[in-house]
C-alpha cells in the first residue's frame, strides 16, 4: 500500500492519495493530514477504512503534482551506518577522520537533526547546493516514517544533501553542511510497513544526469548497513519525544567519486525498492 500527498488542482488543498498502479485517488476527509494517520494506533486500519469509503475518482499519477510526504514532523538523520560512508568521511576530513571510525564501531550511533518540514522539498522540486560550498553531494537514504510512539508506519526515499568540504573542514560544522533551505528531498510516496519487501533485501540506486548524460549510477543494498533499523529508532527515542511523528534518514551507502560535486542543472534520481524513485533537479544560489 503506497500513499502520497498530492495537489488535486490549483487553489485546492492537498490530499492524501492511494497509489494504485499508474493512478492515484483521494482517500480520507479533505484536510486530513499525515499526522492524523501517524497518530492512530493502527495507521493501516485507518487507511483501509478510508479506502473502503473513498468516493473520489482515480486520476493518472502523472497528471497531478506529488508533494513531499510530510506536514509537521521533524526530520533526523543517522550517519556512518555503512562502511562506504565511514571511508568517505575519513578521506574528506584531515583531522576528524578517527571520529568517523569510532562512531562506526561505537554502540551509540551518529544521529543528527536534519530538517524542519519547511526545509524539505518534494518530487520534482529543486534541492539546493549551498553558495559557500565547492563540494556537495546527494545522499540516497532509506527513510523511516515513525509514529509518535516510534512505530515504523512506513518508508520513503530521502536525500540528505550534504556539503562535504564544510563537514570535512571541521566535524563541528556538520549542522551547516547538512541543514539549510531545500537541503532534504523526501518522496515520492510512503510505502506502508507491511507492504515493503524484506528490508535487508532492499536495494538503493543513485543516478545523476548532467546535460542529459549519466554521470553517476551506483547501487547498494540494505544488507550492507552496519546497524539495524531497530537500534537507530531506539537511540532516536532516547530523551526525545516526537509528538507529530518523525522521519529518520538511515544513512548513505553510496558516495559519488571524490571529484564529483553537484552542479546546477543536474538531475538526481534515487530509487529504493518497494517505494519508487525520487527525482529532483539541482539549483544553486539565492532562494526564489
Ligand atoms: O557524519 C557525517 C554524516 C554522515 C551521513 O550523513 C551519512 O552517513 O549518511
Ligand atoms: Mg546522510
Amino acid at each position: 500500500m503506497r500513499i502520497a500527498y498530492y495537489s488535486p488542482g490549483p487553489e485546492l488543498p492537498r490530499r492524501i492519495g492511494l497509489i494504485e498502479g499508474t493512478t492515484i485517488r483521494p482517500i480520507g476527509p479533505t484536510g486530513t493530514t499525515l499526522s492524523i494517520v501517524l497518530f492512530d494506533e493502527d495507521p493501516r486500519s485507518i487507511l483501509e477504512n478510508w479506502i473502503a469509503d473513498a468516493s473520489g475518482d482515480p486520476v493518472p499519477l502523472d497528471s497531478v503534482p506529488l508533494l513531499a510526504p510530510i506536514d509537521a514532523q521533524e526530520v533526523w538523520g543517522a550517519g556512518v551506518t555503512y562502511e562506504r560512508s565511514k571511508v568517505a568521511r575519513q578521506e574528506e576530513s584531515e583531522q576528524g577522520g578517527s571520529f568517523y571510525d569510532l562512531v562506526y564501531r561505537a554502540e551509540r550511533p551518529e544521529l543528527f537533526f536534519k530538517a524542519t518540514p519547511s526545509r524539505v522539498v518534494g518530487p520534482g522540486v529543486p534541492i539546493r547546493v549551498r553558495q559557500d560550498t565547492r563540494w556537495c553531494v546527494p545522499e540516497p537514504e532509506l527513510t523511516l516514517v515513525l509514529s509518535p510512539k516510534l512505530k515504523v508506519v512506513g518508508y520513503t526515499v530521502g536525500n540528505d544533501v550534504s556539503a562535504r568540504d564544510i563537514e570535512g573542514e571541521n566535524p563541528l560544522y556538520l549542522p551547516q553542511a547538512k541543514v539549510y533551505d531545500a537541503c532534504c528531498g523526501l518522496g515520492p510516496s510512503i510505502t506502508l510497513a507491511h507492504a515493503m519487501p524484506p528490508i535487508r533485501e532492499v536495494g538503493i540506486r543513485l543516478e545523476i544526469e548532467r546535460d542529459g548524460k549519466s554521470v553517476v549510477d551506483e547501487s547498494t543494498s540494505l544488507a550492507r548497513m552496519a546497524r539495524t533499523l531497530e537500534e537507530l529508532v531506539d537511540w532516536l527515542g532516547r530523551e526525545n519525544r516526537y509528538p507529530e511523528g518523525v522521519f529518520l534518514l538511515t544513512g548513505t551507502g553510496i558516495v559519488p567519486p571524490d571529484d564529483f560535486s553537484l552542479e546546477p542543472g543536474d538531475l538526481v534520481k534515487i530509487t529504493v525498492d518497494g517505494i519508487g524513485t525520487l527525482v529532483n533537479p539541482v539549483v544553486r544560489g539565492p532562494l526564489a
